[in-house]
């Protein structure tokens, strides 16, 4: 589809401004939100990523990318958000310490929003100690999110820290980006691991009926 393809060299440009108004155009063409997500947004930092492995771009081009990607999403979020289901839980969300990617760890929270959990952002680079905060606070679920190697095993540390600060018990805890899987999520104690966002929210409503 011409569309989807002018959206994905949109973004991989970093031109925002087109990058919005290509959403707008697709959206008023009956193209789904999620489409778009997928097979537009989400495609296209798999590209950008893919450049920066090569040598083709480097982290300015990465951050403008990263820019059109979040302008373009802030104008699907109200079709993203649009299906809210009860609220049944409150979700405390952010990437752990040293780390500031931001756009997974939004979709995530924009998705749980939508289906009518409660979101405390946490936002990113995100130490133990608030996460402790968020659980005294009321969330029933922590959700983490790591997109670096070095910073997933913050994860862990933020997990120890919740176990000793005696708290593991009155909350869940998953976990997910780029560089985590199942048997990480196992490794370090997390109750459940997310692949993407909509897995992200089926997760976090077996984790309550746990
Ligand atoms: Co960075 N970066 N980056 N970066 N960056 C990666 C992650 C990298 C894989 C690029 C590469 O080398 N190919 C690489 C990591 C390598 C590694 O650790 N093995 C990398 C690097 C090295 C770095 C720097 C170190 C570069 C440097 O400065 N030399 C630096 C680190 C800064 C820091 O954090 N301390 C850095 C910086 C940046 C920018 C600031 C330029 C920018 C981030 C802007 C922002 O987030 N606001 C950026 C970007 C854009 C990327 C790539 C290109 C795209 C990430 C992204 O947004 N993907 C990325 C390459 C790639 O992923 N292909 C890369 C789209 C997003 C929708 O996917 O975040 O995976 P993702 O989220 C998914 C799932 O993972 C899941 O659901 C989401 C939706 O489906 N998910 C969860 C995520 N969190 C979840 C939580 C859950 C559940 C599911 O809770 C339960």
């Amino acid at each position: 589809m011409a569309l989807l393809e002018e959206l994905r060299e949109a973004v991989v440009d970093g031109r925002a401004k087109v990058a919005v108004a290509k959403v707008e155009e697709a959206l008023a063409e009956g193209i789904e939100a999620g489409t778009l997500l997928r097979e537009g947004l989400i495609a296209a930092m798999a590209q950008v990523g893919k450049l920066y492995e090569e040598g083709e771009i480097f982290v300015p081009e990465m951050l403008v990318a990263a820019r059109a990607m979040t302008a373009a999403l802030s104008v699907l979020k109200p079709q993203l958000v649009e299906e809210g289901v009860v609220s049944s839980g409150k979700v405390a969300i952010g990437t752990t310490q040293g780390d500031l990617h931001d756009i997974g760890k939004n979709l995530v929270a924009m998705m749980l929003e939508g289906s009518g959990y409660e979101i405390v952002d946490l936002g990113v680079d995100v130490p133990a100690d608030k996460f402790i905060q968020a659980i005294k606070d009321g969330a029933n679920v922590v959700a983490m999110s790591a997109l670096l190697t070095t910073t997933m095993t913050n994860m862990q540390v933020a997990i120890e820290a919740i176990t000793q600060a005696g708290l593991r018990d009155q909350v869940r805890i998953i976990v997910g980006g780029a560089p985590i899987t199942k048997s990480y999520a196992d490794e370090i104690g997390a109750d459940g691991y997310a692949e993407d966002a909509s897995s992200a929210v089926r997760l976090v409503k077996e984790v309550l009926a746990a």
